[in-house]
């Protein structure tokens, strides 16, 4: 996504600008090492384009930035649930306003933290008390920390995800490896199924992968590269394309938007409310995506 013409509203340093995007404003990075950005709306890292690189990251071309809805593609922040457990999908995160922390840079990259704190709308939603950080770290590579702590006085259960749209030449042309051998299918009523070691998608996908390596590999032919994703503090990892029919049913996405993206999620699943993973009072929990791309 090109936000380089944009005017900045307001300078942080010589790497970091406030730039607004119709109702949205966005922290943009530009860096010898790299470019991105990230919406204030839902901490959503909407691009990260390493030097001389075609973006990493997916945006969709009909995305909405009138700040209601979360945004399609980025890097959709999905807590404090992932999926569809309980209302809204994904949890509020992704459709909050976070602010800015901090932001240091070094000649290595930037480091931009983001926070978020809760609200009367995110209290009337799930009522307890939290502090997530959302810290982006943009060099050669880019790394996602989300940091959840609970501030209340009682545990509470959460699940979650870094629920990352990576750009792709071509879906036809991209082979993905290092998923592991077991998934949930979410288009077969959650059946659990055995996988295949490399996969190149012809139809859509919705899938929770429960045993997924270390580095998830995503060979793309087209743009001759391939992005390892690495993730920590996840249980599982997602792999997601609507294909053609539910490209064509988003009202946010083109019609061909599939063919360029996949979903490669860093996951903490939980089938429901319940079975989500217990903080205990002043227990935090780290969920991380590490994306890189080699030629
Ligand atoms: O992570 C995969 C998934 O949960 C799919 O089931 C799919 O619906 C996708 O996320 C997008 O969800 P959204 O709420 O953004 O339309």
């Amino acid at each position: 996504m090109n936000l380089s013409n944009l005017p900045a509203l307001s300078v942080l340093s010589d790497n970091i600008t406030i730039v607004e995007k119709d109702g949205v404003k966005l922290v943009r990075v530009i860096h010898d090492k790299a470019t991105a950005a990230i919406s204030l709306h839902g901490g959503h890292v909407v691009s990260f384009k390493p030097t001389d690189q075609e973006d990493l990251i997916w945006m969709s071309q009909q995305a909405n930035f009138d700040g209601k809805a979360a945004l399609r593609g980025g890097v959709p922040v999905c807590w404090p649930w992932f999926g569809r457990v309980a209302a809204p999908a994904h949890g509020f995160a992704r459709s909050s306003q976070w602010r800015i922390v901090e932001h240091r840079e070094s000649e290595n990259g930037v480091i931009v933290s983001l926070g978020l704190e809760p609200n009367e709308e995110t209290l009337a939603i799930w009522p307890h008390q939290f502090e997530a950080r959302l810290n982006v770290e943009i060099s050669e590579e880019l790394v996602i920390t989300l940091d959840v702590k609970n501030t209340d006085n009682k545990a509470w259960l959460f699940s979650g995800a870094l629920h990352t749209y990576l750009n792709v030449g071509d879906i036809h042309k991209t082979v993905t490896t290092g998923m592991g051998p077991e998934y949930i299918d979410g288009l077969q009523d959650a059946k659990v199924c055995q996988g295949k070691p490399s996969l190149v998608l012809t139809d859509s996908i919705d899938r929770v992968y429960t045993q997924p390596e270390e580095n998830i590999l995503v060979k793309d032919e087209v743009l001759n590269r391939t992005i390892t994703v690495h993730n920590k503090g996840h249980n599982s990892a997602v792999l997601w394309n609507p294909w053609v029919e539910g490209a064509a049913s988003m009202g946010d996405m083109q019609d061909d938007g599939y063919l360029t993206m996949l979903c490669v999620e860093s996951t903490l699943h939980a089938p429901s409310i319940e079975t989500g993973k217990e903080l205990s009072p002043g227990e935090s929990h780290q969920l991380v995506t590490r994306i890189s791309a080699q030629a």
